[in-house]
């Protein structure tokens, strides 16, 4: 751990009805700022990690765990709760912020990230964590998981959801497409794929490793009902979650094209942003940078777009 001082956000505020949509965007975006502070203050513990995705896929995980999820923060098991899985095990340190402002971890217990008897290990684990519902680490094993999940759910009489939230290299995967065919086969529309498009997996760009591209059409072709939404656009985001929630009779997957190391502008353009190594001294650094960020987007206008820079549109 280094001495420099980190920002120390403690938990967030109680939520409350939003009395305009305004106000529900407002929230949700403060809530990804949270987010992308409570990793870059994970990430500070290790000095490198998964910083880059963290930051990506914060906006929709805010969006996830502050508006989408019926779940008791106090009480992670309950039956009924809709349940998120990671089966990207490496983007724990993004889920435990995550858990942390949607109040299922105290904001204190995420500085022992990645050490000796944590219950946040560097790899998302189910039996360490509350809140971790399986340990993800061998990629592409979530979506059949989800769907063995939502047909117990089912064949229970339950009304939870159970979403998965994967990443565009899991698409490499054969055993996600035999998921895909799976759950589609038994039309299970209580369950939600979400796919982090960051573009980039280990080896460097998706596009070069393997392309998977048109993904949209492909999950149709496999009779997913399919939305893409630039993923760091929180407005967007809720009005995609508001309208898959009504549908029915197959299950639906969200493709978000995410930025990586998205909100802090040192970290979007860093090379090798798989895995990243940010000097010690650059930790505040990017913290400014991300509270000047937030506030340019929160000053940007009434329904304040949480974005200073541009962001990818969404692709065909
Ligand atoms: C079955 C399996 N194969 C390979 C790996 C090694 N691995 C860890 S992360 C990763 C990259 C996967 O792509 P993605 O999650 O899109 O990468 P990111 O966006 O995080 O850079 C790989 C190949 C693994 N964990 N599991
Ligand atoms: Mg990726």
């Amino acid at each position: 751990m280094t001495s420099t001082p980190s920002t120390v956000l403690g938990a967030a505020p109680p939520a409350q009805e939003h009395t305009t949509r305004q106000e529900r965007i407002r929230a949700l975006r403060d809530s990804a700022y949270r987010i992308r502070m409570h990793a870059l203050n994970m990430g500070e513990v290790q000095g490198q990690g998964y910083i880059g995705q963290a930051l990506g896929v914060a906006d929709v995980l805010a969006v996830v765990y502050k508006d989408v999820l019926d779940h008791r923060p106090d009480e992670p098991d309950w039956p009924e709760r809709d349940r998120l899985l990671l089966s990207i095990g490496h983007y724990a340190i993004a889920l435990y912020a995550a858990l942390a402002e949607a109040g299922v971890l105290d904001t204190e217990e995420l500085a022992t990230y990645g050490s000796d008897d944590s219950r946040l290990p560097m790899s998302g684990m189910a039996t360490y964590t509350p809140g971790m519902e399986i340990s993800g680490g061998s990629l592409g094993h979530g979506l059949g998981i989800a769907t063995g999940m939502a047909l117990g759910l089912r064949y229970r009489g339950s009304d939870a959801r159970v979403y998965n939230l994967l990443s565009d290299g899991e698409l490499d995967e054969g055993s996600t497409w035999e998921a895909a065919l799976a759950c589609a086969h038994h039309r299970l529309d209580n369950v939600t794929a979400i796919v982090d498009v960051n573009a980039l997996q280990a080896d460097g760009p998706t596009a070069g490793v393997l392309r998977t591209e048109p993904v949209t059409a492909k999950w149709e072709a496999f009779g997913w009902h399919a939305i893409r939404v630039d993923g760091n656009d929180v407005d967007a985001l809720v009005t995609a979650f508001d309208s898959l929630r009504e549908h029915r009779g197959s299950p639906s997957v969200l493709i978000c094209d995410t930025k990586v190391g998205r909100g802090v502008p040192m970290l979007e353009t860093r090379e090798k942003a798989h895995f990243m190594r940010v000097e010690e001294h650059e930790w505040q650094i990017a913290r400014e940078q991300l509270t000047q960020n937030h506030e340019a987007g929160r000053a940007d206008g009434p329904d304040g777009r949480s974005d200073a820079t541009e962001g990818k549109g969404p692709a065909a």
